[in-house]
């Protein structure tokens, strides 16, 4: 028997790295009886965080699923990962949630990934809550966080707890909907009246609530305005609508550690969040014609599934997480993958916490499952009926920032390398690795250099193969800052017919960004005609070749102005070599220079670090271009070439006790200062000699 659509509830926990999400997800786990334990981060015990890196970084590096059941009702809680190199994982879990968990810091407030991950919630329009977590913390403050929200968040933000105590004095909280407090003592969670300090403010801070459902509704605004008041079951009735269309987001207080804050968590999400009924019919393409169409929640209905996670064990095999939409999945049958157009095997299926899988008969419309060995089937795609075959929207992962080349320590690895990498981009959309035959190098990309460095640490830890990291290739390109007018000649005279081209040509830059311009200025026919595409072929692959370091050449423009040919001898072939010949002497001769990729950076850190970290951007031949102080924390804006960014990550950590964040996307190119270029001039030669 598959469970009761209506009564289950699919949450995604996201937010910045760090911010206690997991402990969150252990300590529902734990309050609800799926645990007999409450796991810690710290000692690696959490059901969530299982993976062996997880537990030696003590950080959250996949989506990972746990459930557990709360009066009646089915919580499949998502629990996300919240450093920026894996928080794009958050948006597989977000994917299939029906509304999220946004937690914060008490002490940081809105963070970085904060920020991302509230834009991913919105991409999907789920309703959402904010749990201010970590309020025992030293300095944590409530107000201050909530003022940091209500700033950086867009929407509308309606406290529903006050916190009682502060710091390590934080015990409980103003319950504004009750009116009632709940305080914690030993584990265990009691009403009481509220503090007589926190009267006035939960007086006023009720009334906020009743303002927010007021508005809601026009009627009941009006009703508001009139008297003053609205009756309780209908401001109820009125706010449970808007958060459940996400139109009121509901901030909490939380202690997830001390287990502050779990319990009206719990009522929230099973009173507030709707069920995968409300959520309605599910949106896709029909397999056959591409036309829209749509899978209602209900169990009789044709099957339709997301596949959200992929797990790739050398032992178990490779496991699929998927969310059920429409149907019933049953253990022992066959589905179709409308994605790739083929039939998979389904053998047992199971409910998964962390790593464990409770084996079932059948999963029903909004169920969360797993399933091992489908061939086929990756992250993203659609499982269904084949004879009502539906394509669901798939799963955006962002591009990989930053490559690095990679070498096995031991000889002959190579296969077992391209094996356990190719397993490893299966979990992992955001890895990607190819074989570089210009460099004979393997390139591997990644989000981040953690990101990579990790994907290393796995493969010796699952697959057994060691490797090392070569610095990761920066993609220079190369132009000219000058002018040339040059000859290329190619005459070989080899036995019976020679080769015979050559080319005047004249070697300009173009603007940045201005990529490519040949130009044809061949008059009284010195080139034939036909030989003219040749010349444009030879100076377009030279081009990509690269002249100065074996980077692509930009921004140039190149004429063709004069030239000869030979009646027997000349050939497309001969042109092409004479172009290229000519090409290359033009650019050394025109004042050639590298460009670099320079990058937008954005970093948060603590306020009184904000010295450090823009001295240190100085030093990076860093700009900086703004900088906002947001409370305890600032934001600092700068522009930095990618070459100097490598190292970031471990730096901001050590020089901000890891309450630094940043994130940085391309911006543009700029020419690379003479003195490093020539090291880089220098390093080609070097591999290029070493290949030879
Ligand atoms: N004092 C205090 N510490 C907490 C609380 N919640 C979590 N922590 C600690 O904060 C650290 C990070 O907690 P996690 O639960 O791993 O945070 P996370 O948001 O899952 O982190 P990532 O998954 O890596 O993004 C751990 O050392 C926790 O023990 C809390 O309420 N109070
Ligand atoms: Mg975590």
């Amino acid at each position: 028997m598959a469970l009761d659509t209506g009564k289950i509830r699919n949450v995604a926990f996201v937010g910045h790295g760090g911010v206690g999400k997991t402990s969150l997800v252990e300590g529902i786990l734990f309050s609800c009886g799926a645990t007999t334990r409450l796991g810690r981060v710290d000692d690696g015990t959490t059901t969530t965080d299982f993976d062996p890196d997880e537990i030696k970084r003590k950080i959250s590096l996949n989506t990972a699923v746990a459930f557990c059941d709360y009066q009646g009702y089915r919580l499949n809680l998502i629990d996300t990962p919240g450093y920026g190199d894996f928080v794009a994982d958050a948006r597989a879990g977000l994917r299939v949630a029906g509304a999220a968990v946004v937690v914060v810091d008490a002490v940081a407030g809105v963070q970085v990934q904060t920020e991302k991950v509230w834009k991913y919630a919105n991409e999907y329009n789920l309703p959402r809550a904010i749990v201010v977590n970590r309020l025992d913390r030293e300095r944590a403050d409530f107000f201050r966080t909530l003022e940091s929200l209500q700033k950086r968040l867009k929407g509308r933000l309606v406290p529903l707890q006050l916190p009682i105590g502060s710091e390590s004095g934080f015990s409980g909280v103003v319950d504004l909907i009750a009116m009632r407090a709940l305080v914690w003592a030993d584990g265990k969670m009691k009403e009481a009246e509220i503090p007589a300090d926190l009267a006035e403010s939960a007086k006023s801070y009720r009334e906020k609530v009743t303002e927010a459902a007021a508005e809601t509704d026009d009627d009941l605004l009006a009703k508001y305005l009139e008297e003053g008041s609205i009756g309780e079951a209908e401001m109820l009735e009125a706010l449970r609508r808007a958060i459940t269309s996400g139109g009121v987001v509901p901030v909490l207080c939380a202690s997830a550690t001390r287990g502050i804050g779990i319990a009206p968590l719990l009522d929230l999400i099973v009173k507030e969040f709707p069920s995968p009924v409300e959520h309605g019919a599910v949106e896709g393409a029909d397999a056959r014609t591409k036309a829209p169409t749509q899978r209602a929640p209900e169990s009789k209905a044709p099957l339709s599934a997301i596949v959200f996670k992929t797990i790739s064990d050398p032992h178990v095999g490779k496991l699929s997480v998927f969310r059920v939409y429409s149907g019933t999945l049953r253990a022992d049958s066959q589905v179709y993958n409308a994605s790739r157009e083929t039939r998979e095997r389904v053998g047992h299926l199971g409910w998964l916490s962390g790593k464990t899988q409770k084996p079932v008969e059948a999963l029903g419309p909004g169920e969360i499952g797993v399933v091992a060995k489908l061939k086929d089937t990756v992250t993203g795609d659609t499982l269904c009926d084949e004879s009502q075959a539906i394509v669901l929207p798939g799963i955006v992962f962002p591009e990989p920032a930053i490559s690095f080349a990679i070498q096995p320590k031991t000889r002959g690895d190579e296969d077992k390398i391209s094996t356990a990498l190719h397993r490893m981009a299966e979990e992992d959309p955001t890895l990607h690795h190819h074989y570089d035959p210009e460099t004979k190098q393997l390139l591997v990309s990644g989000i981040g250099q953690l990101h990579v460095e990790v994907v290393v640490e796995r493969m010796k830890r699952k697959y057994n193969v060691e490797v090392s990291l070569l610095p990761p290739r920066i993609p220079y390109k190369e132009t000219v800052k000058g002018r040339s007018e040059v000859q290329g000649k190619y005459k070989k005279q080899t036995g019976g017919r020679g080769q015979y081209g050559d080319t005047w040509l004249r070697v300009e830059p173009l603007v940045r960004g201005g990529g490519f311009e040949f130009v044809d200025d061949i008059f009284g026919g010195a080139i034939p005609r036909n030989f003219i595409p040749s010349v444009e072929k030879g100076v377009r692959d030279c081009m990509k070749r690269g002249i100065l370091a074996g980077y692509p050449v930009v921004d140039l423009k190149v004429t063709l102005y004069d030239g000869s040919y030979h009646d027997v001898d000349s050939s497309d072939m001969a042109f092409q070599i004479a172009a290229s010949m000519g090409l290359q002497k033009g650019f050394m001769e025109a004042k050639p220079c590298l460009l670099e990729p320079v990058m937008n950076v954005e970093i948060t850190a603590p306020a009184e670090g904000a010295g450090d970290v823009i001295g240190d951007v100085n030093g990076r031949r860093g700009r900086i271009v703004g900088m906002e102080p947001d409370g305890d924390v600032v934001s600092v804006r700068a522009q930095v070439p990618m070459a100097e960014m490598l190292t970031y990550e471990s730096t901001l950590r050590s020089m901000t006790g890891g309450r630094g964040g940043y994130s940085m996307e391309f911006s543009h190119y700029e020419e690379v200062p003479s003195q490093l270029a020539e090291k880089v001039v220098a390093a080609h030669r070097a591999e290029k000699e070493k290949s030879h």
